[in-house]
């Protein structure tokens, strides 16, 4: 749509002034460019359920791949605060688009930096910095999503290659990926990782078609028949659940900043429709139903905003814990599936339209609360932490 983007951003509680001048150069910057290059165009590509590859080379340039990831690699060697704020700002637009970031920056950067060796750091690193290459993470299998160490895709070792077998279901970025970061079982049934790059023989991503939801983000299936994989690509040390988990604590934290952003997109979209619509001879703003909502929704985006910045202090110290990182991804996502579907309603009959992102959120957000860990799991990890009672078995 080719509306003005007039977004601003609700800060209740004057949480601004924990933010450094280059914390609000980097949200400026962010913002600048999805309300120049997003806004604009989201929806007619989420209209026609199609990743707009054309953004691969503005997200690069804010540096939204990869951001803490050291410069010495191609990254923008921020802290914890600086890459949250990125994807709130990008998920604001859309979640689709900060999908693309999440698997770049968290899936695939995050572990051939911490996993990988000198020569697959120096090969990957700053071509993925730049989005010269695109990668995937594949960890789900049409099996096993909740509980992928039940994973059956496996590699057996062969020489100086390893030959893998398998599938896995649901993957962003797949259908155009360059290289895939990807879990299977070794002859030991040890989880290993490993970089799998498009053109290697037996390898396939086959693009998954219908979804009602990130309809912008481009989703596929990894198909693997007997592909040799040099063993140069394999990472050396890292074995176990905890491989693939330890990716995951990164992106689930871009999430817990992310959906905060479409949360705030929709409670600005509504305020100001509630403002402007007028029935009864008033605006609907001035109805106490409608201030009910709208006050929910700024003390809830308040509370979030309260919990991921606290968790952000965390993560840049090194002291988050994932128990920690996944409440705030659950109580993020529940936030913006709530306030998404109000100001859906507060819209009336033109909050089913692509007039406003109301609707867009909201469907994006079904993903959003399925994907690294649902809802319920993450209530589990959460109840866990607690009880020390494990109840996922
Ligand atoms: P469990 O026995 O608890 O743990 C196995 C090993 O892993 C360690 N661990 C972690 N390590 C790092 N970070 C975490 N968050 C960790 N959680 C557990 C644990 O200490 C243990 O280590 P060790 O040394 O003893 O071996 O494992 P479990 O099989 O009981 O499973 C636990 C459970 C259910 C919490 C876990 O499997 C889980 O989180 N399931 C959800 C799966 C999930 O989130 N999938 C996401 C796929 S990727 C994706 O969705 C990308 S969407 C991207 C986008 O488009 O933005
Ligand atoms: P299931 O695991 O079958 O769960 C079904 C229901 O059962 C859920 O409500 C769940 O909460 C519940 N449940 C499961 N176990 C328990 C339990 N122990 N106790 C109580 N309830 C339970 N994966 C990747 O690897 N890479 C990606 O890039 C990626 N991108 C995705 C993009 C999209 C758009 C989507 C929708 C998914 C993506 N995923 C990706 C997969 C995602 O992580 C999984 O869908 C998710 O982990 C859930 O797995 P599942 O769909 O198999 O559901």
């Amino acid at each position: 749509m080719s509306k003005k983007d007039l977004y601003e951003s609700p800060d209740y509680y004057l949480l601004d002034e924990l933010l450094s001048e280059e914390h609000k150069l980097i949200r400026a910057t962010a913002r600048e460019w999805v309300k120049r290059e997003v806004s604009p165009v989201i929806e007619e590509y989420a209209q026609r359920s199609e990743f707009p590859k054309h953004l691969i080379g503005g997200l690069a340039e804010i540096g939204a791949f990869g951001p803490t990831i050291p410069a010495a690699y191609g990254g923008a060697g921020l802290d914890y605060l600086a890459y949250g704020i990125l994807m709130q700002e990008i998920e604001r637009g859309d979640s689709g688009i900060r999908s693309t970031a999440s698997v770049q920056g968290s899936l695939v950067m995050y572990p051939i930096y911490t996993y990988g060796t000198e020569e697959q750091k120096k090969r990957f690193l700053p071509q993925l910095a730049s989005g010269k290459l695109m990668g995937c993470f594949g960890l789900t299998e049409p099996d096993h999503g909740s509980n992928p160490g039940g994973m059956v895709t496996n590699i057996r070792e062969d020489g100086d290659h390893f030959v893998l077998n398998g599938a896995k279901m649901w993957i962003s970025n797949a259908p155009f990926a360059d290289l895939a970061v990807v879990w299977a079982k070794d002859e030991s049934g040890k989880i290993r990782g490993m970089i799998v790059e498009r053109g290697m023989e037996g390898f396939s991503t086959p693009e998954t078609h219908h979804k009602w939801s990130l309809r912008a983000s481009a989703t596929g299936e990894l198909v693997f028949d007997n592909v040799r994989i040099p063993k140069a690509n394999l990472f050396p040390d890292i074995r176990g659940l905890k491989g693939p988990l330890g990716c995951l604590n990164q992106a689930r934290y871009g999430i817990a900043w992310g959906a905060l952003g479409a949360a705030m997109d929709c409670y600005d979209a509504a305020l100001r429709y509630s403002l402007q619509r007028e029935q009864f001879g008033k605006p609907i703003g001035g109805f106490q139903l409608q201030q009910k909502k709208l006050a929910e929704m700024i003390t809830e985006i308040t509370k979030a905003q309260l919990l991921v910045w606290r968790l952000g202090v965390l993560k840049s110290k090194g002291r988050a814990t994932s128990e920690q990182i996944s409440m705030a991804k659950r109580n993020s996502v529940e936030v913006a599936l709530d306030i998404a579907r109000n100001a859906r309603q507060m819209l009336g009959g033109m909050g089913i339209t692509g007039e406003y992102p109301v609707m867009r959120h909201m469907m994006n957000l079904e993903s959003v609360v399925t994907y690294e860990g649902t809802h319920d799991i993450h209530l589990l990890i959460t109840g866990m932490d607690v009880t020390g009672i494990n109840a996922f078995k």
